[in-house]
């Protein structure tokens, strides 16, 4: 059977961050991607125009069986299976969980509610630190996302001891 390699970056800045993370990891297993490779944990400071509270960040590198769209149904899936209440939210604001698709293979997807490779990729560190340590050579759309990174402002991305 054929399946794809992706990249999925979790977020969570609200609840028990570090549990709520291991729990999608563990549910989406379960629906059926292979995790081949997990970052460590980072804590990192709010990114963008929201005040709130710091996140827990980390990357996965999977094999997804099924094509970007279903992905990103099982995503959104997830989030609500662990409390996340989309309805009630901030835009960029705080999230019990986020699941983002970074990366799908060498798709370029530009659809109104699915871009990919995500759109605001190479302007977060909170997203490029841990993508770099498991995919160090990986290319964003044609860039180096370590080439990208050095020119970031990485302060206050923490790595989280395990
Ligand atoms: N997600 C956001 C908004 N800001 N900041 C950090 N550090 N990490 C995130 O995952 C994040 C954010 C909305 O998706
Ligand atoms: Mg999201
Ligand atoms: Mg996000």
């Amino acid at each position: 059977m054929s399946s794809t390699t992706a990249y999925l970056c979790l977020g969570s800045n609200v609840g028990a961050r570090a549990q709520t993370l291991q729990l999608a990891l563990a549910v989406l297993a379960r629906a059926g991607l292979t995790i081949r490779a997990r970052s460590s944990l980072y804590e990192t400071p709010p990114w963008g125009p929201i005040p709130q509270g710091p996140y827990l960040n980390q990357v996965v590198e999977v094999e997804s069986p099924v094509g970007p769209r279903p992905l990103l149904f099982l995503a959104l899936l997830v989030e609500r299976m662990l409390g996340r209440d989309r309805p009630h939210e901030v835009r960029f604001g705080p999230r019990r969980i986020d699941i983002d698709i970074l990366l799908f293979g060498d798709a370029a997807v530009a659809q109104a509610d699915l871009e990919i490779p995500h759109p605001r990729l190479l302007e977060r560190a909170f997203a490029l630190v841990p993508l770099t340590e498991i995919a160090p050579d990986i290319k964003v759309g044609g860039v180096s996302a370590a080439q990208a990174l050095a020119g970031l402002d990485r302060a206050g991305i923490v790595r989280v001891e395990a």
